[in-house]
């Protein structure tokens, strides 16, 4: 399965641009740690993300948990964020769990005040829709000009949520769909069932060293136990990092944690 050979190969056949241009930044930086910056704050984002730089590939926002002041904030957010992606070789993921009609999600992902086509280099829906979604996502990335990529959600990390089995299988179904624009899926694992010569990345929220979880239903696995065990690629870490009193020794206590189970999977 794809899930054995290493970032470096698969860097160079993944279908689409984006998943070429992550898999190529996680194989040079050894990161397969992506950091949820769900800080409130814009300037401490940006101070926290110009220190976690070089451990991560991709950085993940809630742009719309931000506390902007004037509408022009957000552009000067957005473009030191996209200056920081360059300076630090990262990838931005707004995760904005789109969930309507393909014409709707269209205005939403180009326009409003956020423009989030414009910053950010993948973003993620849900499938509840119908593909209908991916359509109409993906003819706004193709208004871009720059490569752009989408990750289905398939399950989720909370207590009690609805995806994964069947749910997942479908997601993937749907996915198969556009090949050019969904880089893979946001779940807990890999996908079973990949066909010969697909190749998707799988991204996992709900990781914590320790496990547990929260007073609201998420429920933390180990990057272990998501890397190695369960063959996703990408951990992403929020609480356990941007809460932590010294983020950067810690970032690096899951940037190994993570890495090493990928070593370890592509060894055996
Ligand atoms: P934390 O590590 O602090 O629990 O943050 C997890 C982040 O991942 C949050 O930004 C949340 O919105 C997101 N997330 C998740 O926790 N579970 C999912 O299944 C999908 C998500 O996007």
């Amino acid at each position: 399965s794809y899930t054995m050979r290493t970032y470096e190969a698969r860097a160079e056949t993944h279908p689409t641009e984006i998943g070429r241009r992550l898999l190529t930044i996680m194989a040079s930086k050894k990161t397969n740690l992506c950091i949820s910056a769900d800080l409130t704050d814009p300037s401490q984002i940006l101070a926290l993300v110009d220190k976690l730089g070089p451990q991560i590939c991709l950085v993940k926002t809630h742009i719309d948990i931000i506390t902007f002041t004037t509408p022009s904030s957000i552009t000067d957010f957005t473009t030191a964020l996209s200056a920081l992606a360059t300076k630090h070789n990262f990838l931005i993921f707004e995760d904005r769990k789109f969930a309507d009609i393909g014409s709707t999600v269209a205005h939403q992902y180009r326009g409003g005040v956020y423009r989030i086509a414009s910053w950010s280099h993948i973003t993620n829906a849900h499938t509840v829709p119908g593909p209908g979604i991916i359509a109409g996502l993906h003819s706004v990335a193709k208004e871009v000009g720059e490569p752009r990529g989408l990750l289905m959600l398939g399950e989720m990390s909370s207590e009690g949520n609805l995806g994964g089995g069947e749910y997942l299988q479908k997601t993937v179904e749907m996915a198969r769909g556009d090949r050019e624009f969904v880089v893979g899926f946001i779940a807990q694992g890999k996908v079973d069932g990949a066909k010969e010569g697909e190749d998707w990345i799988v991204m996992s929220p709900g990781v914590k060293l320790g496990g547990g979880g929260d007073a609201l239903g998420q429920r933390y696995n180990t990057p272990q136990s998501v890397v190695g065990d369960k063959g996703s690629d990408v951990v992403i870490v929020g609480r356990g990092v941007i809460m932590s009193e010294d983020p950067v020794t810690d970032a690096e206590k899951y940037r190994v944690a993570a890495w090493g189970a990928y070593e370890k999977r592509v060894a055996a």
